[in-house]
């Protein structure tokens, strides 16, 4: 076995001790087909307020501007679809992936324990560790190295697990045998764009990010506008639509990762718990939790827009 793959599958193994569903290598290289597709998105104002994207473009897409030497972009898969929902149906929603501890410190730990790996069993390796943190357009990292495929709804999909899941990277000056990509499934379905009820996904591939209620309830810092009253299907945090609509997520199975469990208060609070919260109530609840980016007033913002919607 040549020393590249033997580097390879030492870290594809450690990778899965860690807990990652999977992982994907690439050649560190600049992103041709995806440089046009951002700029037009970009042209297009589909970032709407989040001004970080317009930043590092170049660095974006291409990893050897970020990493200096970098050779190899490892793209790792974290599970987090919970065994279990809210169980108030009328309550407002949460987004999966938000129920338990913020994904980006408890990534960035196996993240680091992978990249401590590799320093002590091959050597002097240079990396850095990244998770939805830095300029890294990690769907399309993740689909270079056959980890699925960007559906029509614009997640990372697979046949086997779906898309709940997140996506970080390792990039390292090492070189290592790369994996190819995996063919697209969605075939004629168009289920995520017939459900999305803001008509975000504006053409098949093409999240308008400003028409999401993902960006509406998390990232917007201004008033939700009145023009999408009505039309947010009960989401306070977050948007699950075009994924629970999508049949390959009907494969979803359970993560096993006990930091992504959530407060038991959440999977219980009524909607009158939610109409009501306070602050104590939603510091103790959300207490590691990514809903704390929304603060208590923007949490409270969206259950007032829910509540005047109806
Ligand atoms: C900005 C952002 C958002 C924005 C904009 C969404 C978007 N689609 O870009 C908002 C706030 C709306 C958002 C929402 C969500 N997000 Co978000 N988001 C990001 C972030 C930070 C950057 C994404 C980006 O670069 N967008 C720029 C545009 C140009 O890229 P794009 O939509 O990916 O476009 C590509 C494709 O459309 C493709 N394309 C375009 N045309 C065509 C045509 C063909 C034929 C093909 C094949 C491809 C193709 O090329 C483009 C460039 O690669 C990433 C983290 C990261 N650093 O990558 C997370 C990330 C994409 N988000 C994630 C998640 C989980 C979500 C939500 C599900 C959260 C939620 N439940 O509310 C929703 C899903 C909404 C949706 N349907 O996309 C995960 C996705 C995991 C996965 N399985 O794919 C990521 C990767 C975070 C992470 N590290 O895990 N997000
Ligand atoms: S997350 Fe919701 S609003 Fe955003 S594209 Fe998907 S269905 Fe539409
Ligand atoms: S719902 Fe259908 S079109 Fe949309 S991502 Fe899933 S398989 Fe593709």
């Amino acid at each position: 076995m040549n020393i590249k793959q033997k580097h390879t599958d030492l870290i594809k193994t450690e990778a899965t001790r860690l807990g990652f569903l999977s992982c994907g290598i690439s050649k560190a290289e600049f992103l041709e087909n995806e440089a046009p597709r951002l700029e037009k998105w970009l042209n297009n104002n589909m970032h709407g307020e989040m001004q970080y994207m317009e930043n590092h473009f170049d660095k974006r897409l291409d990893p050897t501007k970020l990493v200096e030497g970098s050779k190899s972009v490892i793209s790792l898969l974290l599970n987090y679809f919970p065994a279990q929902e809210q169980k108030d149906k009328t309550a407002p929603k949460i987004s999966k992936y938000a129920y338990g501890n913020d994904y980006h410190f408890v990534i960035k730990e196996k993240l680091k324990g992978l990249l401590d790996f590799i320093q002590e069993e091959i050597g002097e390796v240079h990396g850095r560790a990244f998770v939805d943190s830095a300029p890294v357009l990690d769907k399309a990292w993740a689909a270079r190295s056959g980890l699925g495929w960007i559906g029509k709804n614009s997640n990372l999909l697979t046949q086997q697990v779906g898309s709940f899941y997140f996506i970080a990277e390792l990039i390292v000056d090492l070189e290592l045998e790369y994996d190819s990509p995996v063919t697209d499934h969605c075939g004629s379905c168009t289920a995520c764009l017939d459900a999305c009820p803001t008509k975000a996904i504006v053409e098949p591939y093409v999240v308008d990010g400003n028409k999401c209620i993902s960006y509406f309830t998390i990232e917007l810092k201004d008033n939700i506008p009145a023009g999408f009253k009505g039309k947010f299907d009960n989401w306070m945090f977050g948007c699950d639509i075009c994924q629970d609509v999508c049949p390959w997520n009907r494969f979803s199975q359970p993560h096993r990762e006990p930091l992504f469990d959530p407060h038991p208060d959440l999977l219980e609070m009524t909607m009158k718990d939610w109409e009501e919260i306070t602050e104590d109530v939603f510091r103790k609840v959300f207490k590691n939790s990514a809903v704390k980016r929304t603060k208590f007033s923007g949490l409270k913002r969206n259950i007032n827009f829910l509540k005047t919607s109806s």
